[in-house]
């Protein structure tokens, strides 16, 4: 593996002196001679996602320096479980880059001492064969240049193009570049980065501790994630977007893929404009638009209402079960006119952590993990507060059903239950399907947050108490009254 690390390295940097002109080969004072001489040098400020960069008010092209560092880093993907991102900046979407159109780019790209693979950048923004990546390939511990004129404005994605090269996208190496028109894009009162990828682990979805990348499930496209901004609540609960009432909104948003295609969409809201596929035209009143994999859209809506609004891929399962969600909390007067606020509670609002109800006992691991699993998986339907909903979800919250009996509701969440579930004197006739593809761990936790959150109290469940009754089966727990 290092010898051909090697060889392709020397292969790479070959192939970069020989295809250059020699003015890439000038390190330091002379670079900058490239550009036009009035043209202004620039060096790019570089944001890390959800943030963006302030506008462009140049009116000329201008020559920018854009210094890119790529750090292999562990950090977690979701609750407890850690992933070895490989990440342009340090973090997964790489940080947002904002050009002019006509500019000249610069790009350094670092490859950090301490990486144990070499990497290089592909940017669609490039006009020139592999956009960049031949120019590009480097070694750890090495730098590289490129220059490219910014010639089309467009938000483009950029990645990383080192074989594997599914590998290193799998990873994490992605981030958007925008060319702005001459003339800048219109004003609005909020600028945000998202960018979602898809990721792929050895380990099932929520299963705790450092995880490796599985090649075989990115070749099968069957990933164990799909997140926003490179891991599961980066945009929910205390990292949730914040806007006001009548604000005008604009989401940069990528997909890195590798493989999937994102159906994005913002539940409760209609995308004023979309410039599809990040191209200039654009596409007024949408629900959803479809990002493929290596492509981007920008994305406007003005926020009438107030209220959490939640981003997802509408391949829904995919932001229940996979963790594709994000929040974005409106501050501001109500508007009944538009919305009326006595319907405002709708079954969307289950966004993991976002709302997470305060544990009133036991705190602790078992109490937040079980939160977050309750967050994401039971809110939808027995609501944040646990509160149910009249003649549909029975609550959890103060259910003398749920607390008169430890293995039964082990049961409920493994098998489902059917049948008329009589809780506080109310009855319930209505189906709860089944969750056995949640882990022992997230069952036992979750289950013992609810018999242990508002006002509940009971013994905990452990994860050998969920093993071993799913090892005895786990039929649907029929309850006939
Ligand atoms: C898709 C909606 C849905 C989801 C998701 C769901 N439930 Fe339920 N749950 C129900 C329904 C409906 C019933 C009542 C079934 C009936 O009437 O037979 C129920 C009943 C229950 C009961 C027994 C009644 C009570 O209130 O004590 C428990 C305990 C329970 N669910 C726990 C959970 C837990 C824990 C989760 C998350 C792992 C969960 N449920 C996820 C719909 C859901
Ligand atoms: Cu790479």
């Amino acid at each position: 593996m290092r010898t051909h690390i090697a060889l392709s390295l020397l292969f790479g940097a070959s192939a970069v002196f020989a295809g250059t002109s020699p003015l890439w080969l000038t390190h330091g004072e002379h670079r900058f001679t490239v550009s036009s001489s009035e043209s202004a040098n620039v060096v790019a400020t570089l944001t890390h996602a959800p943030q963006v960069p302030p506008p462009i008010d140049r009116k000329k092209p201008a020559h920018v320096v854009v210094d890119i560092e790529v750090k292999e880093v562990v950090a977690p993907i979701a609750g407890d479980t850690t992933y070895t991102f490989w990440t342009f900046g340090g973090r997964v979407p790489g940080q947002f880059i904002r050009v002019r159109e006509g500019d000249t780019v610069e790009l350094h790209l670092k490859n950090a001492p301490e990486n144990k693979m070499p990497h290089n950048i592909d940017l669609h923004a490039v006009t020139g064969p592999g956009g960049g990546a031949p120019r590009t390939f480097t070694a750890p511990g090495h730098q590289t240049e490129l220059t490219f004129e910014a010639l089309r404005a467009g938000l483009y994605v950029y990645h990383c193009a080192a074989a594997p090269v599914g590998m290193h996208i799998a990873n994490g190496m992605y981030g958007l570049i925008l060319v702005e028109p001459p003339e800048g894009l219109p004003k609005v009162d909020r600028e945000f980065y998202v960018m979602q990828g898809d990721f792929y682990t050895a380990g099932g979805y929520h299963e705790k501790g450092l995880q490796a990348f599985d090649m075989q499930k990115a070749i099968d496209e069957k990933p164990t994630y799909v997140l926003f901004n490179g891991a599961e609540g980066s945009l929910t609960g205390p990292n949730a977007l914040h806007a006001k009432v009548g604000e005008r909104v604009r989401f940069f948003v990528g997909n890195g893929g590798p493989n999937m295609v994102s159906s994005f969409h913002l539940i409760g809201a209609i995308f004023d404009r979309v410039y599809r596929e990040g191209g200039t035209s654009t596409e007024t009143n949408v629900q959803t638009t479809l990002i493929p994999a290596g492509g981007a859209a920008i994305v406007e809506t003005t926020m009438r209402v107030p209220g959490e609004y939640a981003m997802v891929d509408h391949s829904i399962f995919r932001a229940f079960n996979k963790g594709a969600v994000g929040t974005l909390v409106v501050d501001g007067d109500a508007a009944p006119n538009i919305y009326s606020t006595q319907t405002k509670d709708s079954l969307w609002l289950g966004s993991p952590s976002a709302m997470a109800p305060k544990p009133s006992k036991h705190d602790g691991d078992a109490m937040s993990s079980g939160a977050r699993v309750f967050a994401s998986t039971c809110a939808a339907c027995h609501q944040q507060q646990g509160q149910g909903v009249a003649r549909a979800y029975p609550p959890l919250a103060g259910s003398d059903f749920l607390m008169a009996d430890k293995d039964r509701s082990i049961g409920i969440v493994l098998g489902g239950v059917q049948g008329r579930v009589s809780v506080n004197g109310q009855t319930y006739d209505s189906a709860m399907p089944p969750h056995g593809h949640l882990g022992d761990e997230d069952i036992a936790n979750v289950l013992t947050f609810a018999r242990n959150s508002w006002g509940n109290s009971g013994a905990p469940v452990t994860a050998d108490e969920v093993a071993s009754k799913r090892a005895s089966g786990t039929p649907v727990v029929k309850v006939a009254q």
